[in-house]
């Protein structure tokens, strides 16, 4: 499985014959190789069907192997109860419930993660919530992205049935084959202030391509992993009463550099990096690219006044030259 010797792999090191997977920078199930890749990765029947799908579809719903289903999930439900105080989500509480924190290092989702990514996969947030969000249809790449691009995933596990009137999670199922639009492309500024409006841009858009939305009603113990550029979000809630506990865990992917695009402004070097713990250790995750350890990118705002400071000593020099040849 290591050893790929595709023309693909030649890519990832143009002077190499050969070249394992996790050094290329695009995820293989990508890649218009993928198909040959998957030839001669050998793998089982059943993970070959597993990834085949992930990249044909852009999610995959499996197992989540969680032991002792039942008394876990009425244990971490019971726990969270009281973190809620009338917000709709906790976000990381992992921090504070040892059982959040299980669910976020799952064994079973942690051999996938590194199945459908070849690389180290880094649980680096998590959100509980007791009801349906009603989130409008995004891609999570708005809010997390790394370079290289699409090493990043969801991972929401359902903590009880959850169907149709209990405002479960829709996707639209290979959406993630389309460009991550960040907001540049669709001509917003950067900021929170055109979240909204990136809302309407991608309604707008799912409706134009004519995507097909998937509702993804489930059985408790169950994950849908979806990919970093999958259009997903949260169907109304058509049942007030019903409930709609689940766990999502964000991942990003070792030797990336991580950032929230919806603040950023690459193409003049404004890049809001995000300092990453990795919940397997508590640690920070170096920021990475091109092999180098990466702390911060001097962006287009710290330049400018430098130049600005350049122009006006160069101006001074010259009035005090223009003073000399007058006098
Ligand atoms: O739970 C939902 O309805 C949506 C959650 C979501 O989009 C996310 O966590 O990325
Ligand atoms: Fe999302």
């Amino acid at each position: 499985m290591d050893i790929q010797r595709s023309a693909a792999a030649i890519l990832a090191n143009p002077s190499a014959k050969e070249a394992t997977l996790g050094q290329m920078n695009v995820p293989w199930f990508m890649l218009p190789f993928f198909p040959t890749l998957l030839h001669e990765a050998n793998l089982s029947p059943a993970d070959q069907a597993l990834v085949e799908s992930f990249s044909r579809e852009g999610y995959v719903v499996i197992d989540a192997k969680i032991p002792d289903l039942d008394a876990f999930s009425t244990r971490l439900i019971q726990d969270l109860a009281p973190l809620y105080r009338g917000r709709g989500r906790i976000q990381d509480a992992w921090k504070e419930n040892a059982d959040a924190k299980t669910l976020a290092l799952l064994p079973e989702i942690d051999r996938v993660l590194r199945l459908l990514y070849q690389r180290d996969p880094i649980p680096f947030q998590t959100l509980n919530f007791a009801l349906g969000t009603e989130q409008h249809t995004h891609s999570d790449t708005v809010h997390f992205h790394c370079i290289p691009h699409g090493f990043m995933c969801g991972v929401w596990i359902a903590l009880e049935d959850i169907n149709a009137d209990a405002g479960p999670l829709h996707v639209y199922p290979a959406s993630h084959k389309m460009p991550a639009w960040d907001f540049h492309d669709l001509g917003l500024p950067s900021g929170r202030e055109s979240y909204q409006r990136y809302e309407e841009c991608m309604q707008a858009y799912v409706e134009a391509v004519g995507f097909k939305k998937h509702i993804v009603t489930m059985k408790k113990g169950q994950a849908v992993i979806w990919a970093a550029t999958l259009l997903h979000g949260g169907e109304p809630i058509h049942d007030r009463s019903k409930t709609r506990h689940s766990q999502v865990t964000h991942y990003y992917f070792s030797d990336c550099l991580y950032y929230t695009p919806m603040l950023s402004d690459p193409y003049i070097g404004r890049m809001q990096m995000r300092t990453i713990m990795d919940i397997r250790t508590g640690k920070v995750v170096p920021n990475m690219y091109g092999g180098k350890m990466i702390s911060s990118i001097p962006s287009a705002a710290t330049i400018a006044p430098a130049a600005a400071m350049a122009s006006k000593s160069v101006l001074r020099n010259l009035l005090r030259k223009a003073r000399k040849w007058m006098a």
